[in-house]
């Protein structure tokens, strides 16, 4: 079983705890790839009272039906959610318009009070890897502007100014996923959000491999040449090491190699865009 909750962690909690009380919505990045699996209840609770909104990052590499699923999904269940490709910045304008849906009541509560309503202050959370700093970027773009430090109320803190009425906190909240059983653990590896040393490489190409058996056939057959892929998931790791040639000095299946590989290419989307869920 995977287990993973780094020292590091403590503190990224603290952080966000921290940065929660300057703020009016907080923005949580999921992998549309397996966004339940990068959700974590408790960091949930900690945000509450403040407006939330899902973003399923990474829809370029993730199967859209199954990403137009998550969202309606979650919708349901009362979440504001939106859709990302961070790397090409596609999606942000869909998303700001769901930052001033979540920030509207309490805008019309300051000018009801005859104040001047202030831009929103927003955070990004997500776990690593799933596309933090790549959609800071581009949300900032270049027309990025610091806003510099706020006395008083969030001394050493940097705002970027992406709207007129909107203000981001530059530095992005580390959150740690919950993980409560074996799949979820397997899936934050395959999407290289777990660090390496929390598991075998072997046992998430293996959980690749029979995933891929079930629900991507084609790819084992097209891409990896496998001919057979109702034989066991072994021997097919094994045909695939003789199609790449991937092989020990004796002629055996390179079985490291070939799990470096699979997720490599997975990872990368050369296999093509497939969900975890
Ligand atoms: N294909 C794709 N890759 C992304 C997307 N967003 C981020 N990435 C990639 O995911 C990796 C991790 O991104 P990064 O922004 O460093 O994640 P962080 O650890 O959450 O800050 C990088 O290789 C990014 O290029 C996206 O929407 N689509
Ligand atoms: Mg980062």
């Amino acid at each position: 079983m995977i287990q993973w909750f780094p020292g590091h962690m403590v503190k990224a909690r603290r952080e966000i705890e921290e940065n929660l009380k300057l703020v009016d919505v907080v923005i949580m990045l999921l992998d549309a790839r397996a966004p339940m699996a990068c959700r974590n209840p408790e960091l949930e609770k900690m945000i509450r009272h403040k407006s939330l909104i899902l973003v399923l990052n990474k829809i370029d590499l993730a199967e859209s039906r199954r990403t137009a699923r998550s969202k309606q999904l979650l919708k349901k269940q009362g979440y504001r959610v939106a859709a990302m490709d961070s790397v090409h910045c596609r999606g942000s304008k869909q998303l700001l318009n769901l930052v001033q849906e979540a920030y509207a009541p309490q805008a019309e509560a300051m000018l009801k009070k005859g104040r001047r309503v202030r831009p929103v202050r927003v955070m990004v959370v997500g776990v690593p890897n799933v596309g933090k700093s790549t959609f800071l970027n581009c949300l900032a773009g270049r027309k990025m502007a610091r806003v510099g430090e706020k006395p008083g109320v969030t001394r050493g803190k940097q705002w970027l100014r992406i709207r007129e009425d909107i203000e981001l906190l530059d530095t992005p909240g580390l959150m740690w996923p919950k993980i409560e059983d074996e799949k979820q653990g397997l899936k934050l590896a395959l999407l290289n959000i777990i660090g390496e040393n929390a598991y075998q490489e072997y046992d998430v190409a293996f959980y690749l491999v029979e995933y891929l058996k079930e629900k991507h056939p084609e790819v084992l057959q097209e891409r990896y040449r496998v001919k057979d892929v109702d034989q066991p998931t072994e021997d097919i790791m094994a045909a695939i090491a003789a199609a790449r040639g991937l092989l020990l000095k004796g002629g055996e299946a390179d079985l490291d190699k070939v799990s470096r590989l699979v997720l490599q290419e997975y990872r990368r989307g050369t296999m093509g865009s497939i969900s975890l869920e």
